[in-house]
């Protein structure tokens, strides 16, 4: 790496991630159906209609990916906690089992020295609330804190952090409006319903967590880089509502108590009832704020209804997901959401990294560059003021990239989703020595 821990401030933490769905295999410990399961199960949503059931079986081969954590030098690791598996009807009892795999995950993080940052929700709804409409019911708000308040009532005396939601652009807008995501919906008025529930689902969450004494309580959401496709004026517009949706929606709800104008330009007609007055839910104080970054996106006007606009390929080089590398687009985010939004708030870099269709006996040296790429532009947003506190790493290892499947490898470890083997990557071993230095 051509970075080292001794450049780093003290106490900075340095970090991975995953998260339940794509690496636990939730077929096992008890855990509920979710809306994934389902998604999954239609054709068409998934390639080869892969599943999370196996996943990397990280459910019974915790200790030895703790170890490998350890193994890599990390100050903290950042997983999220499956609702279904401490809920499997998503309220209601408990799945004890559920609830004892997490405690002993926080317990073997803490023995390794590692700091455990949690997120309650990425992404796989028990299948029972999804019933009820999922994040278009106003009362999801209610059930999640419900949910903070039982796995934290465990768990959250000993976390390092939590964060209620993990992406929420991708909870919500990819979804219900692109409907990539489960539960798959290409629908207006269900994106506007999501898009406003999931940041009262994250207002409820934090104040259940704080009620319970959690510290160090943030938000993670995730950013593109957006060009205009050219220099019309039609596609700065078009890039600015894109830009809007995508990087200014939540943030705006979260640390300015306003949408983007031209966002409810067409949200507006399709919001739920009252959503004026959530304001003051939404905007929680919060001890951190999360930014996941990948990519930039080239952004042209399509003619048809609101939002029309859609992507058009870019020159730069591309990962295994076919995403641009353009590491610029970190350093500006991080200035960006400090001088506008959180105003010295401490951020994290919450997830960062590359796909690439790496074999256990190849080294990666397009992902050991792409990181060195990054974590050199995260240098250059400190040295500019930006108060960067952690870089997290995604992701730890190989796991399930939704409705990619299990192709797309991520990760600084190698999964054989034939034996399960874990095998270090090149980009892990050089990470490791840059921790170590
Ligand atoms: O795998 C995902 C993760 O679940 C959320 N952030 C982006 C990653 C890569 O697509």
């Amino acid at each position: 790496m051509t970075f080292k821990r001794s450049e780093f401030p003290k106490g900075f933490q340095f970090a991975a991630a995953t998260s339940s769905y794509q690496i636990e295999g939730h077929g096992h410990g008890g855990a509920g159906p979710t809306h994934w399961d389902t998604f999954a199960a239609t054709p068409g949503n998934v390639v080869r209609a892969e599943n999370g059931a196996i996943a990397c079986d990280h459910y019974h081969r915790m200790d030895e990916d703790l170890d490998l954590m350890q193994g890599l030098g990390l100050d903290a690791y950042r997983f999220s906690t499956s609702w279904a598996r401490v809920l499997p009807e998503g309220r209601g009892t408990p799945n004890a089992d559920g609830l004892d795999f997490y405690d002993r995950l926080v317990d073997g993080l803490l023995k390794r020295g590692i700091n455990p940052m949690a997120t309650l929700y990425h992404w796989e709804l028990p299948a029972a609330l999804a019933d009820l409409g999922g994040w278009r019911n106003p009362d999801i708000s209610h059930w999640l804190a419900d949910f903070a308040t039982v796995i934290m009532r465990r768990i959250g005396d000993r976390v390092y952090s939590a964060a209620p939601i993990n992406e929420p652009w991708c909870v919500a807008w990819l979804s219900h409006f692109m409907g990539h995501h489960a539960p798959g919906l290409r629908d207006i008025r269900a994106a506007a319903h999501a898009m406003h529930h999931v940041l009262t689902g994250h207002g409820r969450a934090v104040q259940a967590m704080r009620a319970l004494g959690v510290k160090n309580l943030g938000a993670v959401c995730n950013f593109e880089y957006v060009h205009p496709a050219d220099d019309t004026a039609e596609a700065a517009a078009a890039a600015r509502l894109y830009d809007g949706i995508y990087n200014r929606f939540f943030l705006g709800g979260l640390f300015k108590g306003a949408y983007p104008p031209e966002v409810m330009e067409g949200l507006a007609p399709h919001m739920p009832k009252g959503w004026q007055d959530d304001f003051d839910l939404i905007g929680q104080p919060l001890d951190w704020c999360g930014l996941n970054y990948y990519t930039c996106k080239r952004i042209a006007p399509v003619k048809g209804a609101w939002p029309g606009h859609g992507e058009v390929p870019g020159p730069l080089p591309k990962t295994q997901m076919g995403w641009e590398i353009y590491p610029e687009g970190l350093e500006y985010f991080l200035k960006w959401v400090d001088t506008e939004y959180t105003k010295g708030l401490p951020l994290y870099v919450t997830e960062s990294g590359m796909a690439n269709a790496d074999r256990a006996d190849q080294p990666d040296q397009a992902r050991i560059d792409y990181l060195n790429a990054h974590v050199a532009a995260a240098q250059r947003a400190m040295a500019a003021g930006a108060p960067l506190k952690g870089y997290t790493f995604w992701s730890l290892m190989d796991n399930y990239e939704w409705a990619l499947g299990y192709e797309k490898r991520f990760g600084l470890i190698h999964v054989d989703f034939e034996t399960l083997k874990r095998t270090p990557k090149a980009s892990y071993h050089a990470l490791a020595a840059a921790l170590a230095s």
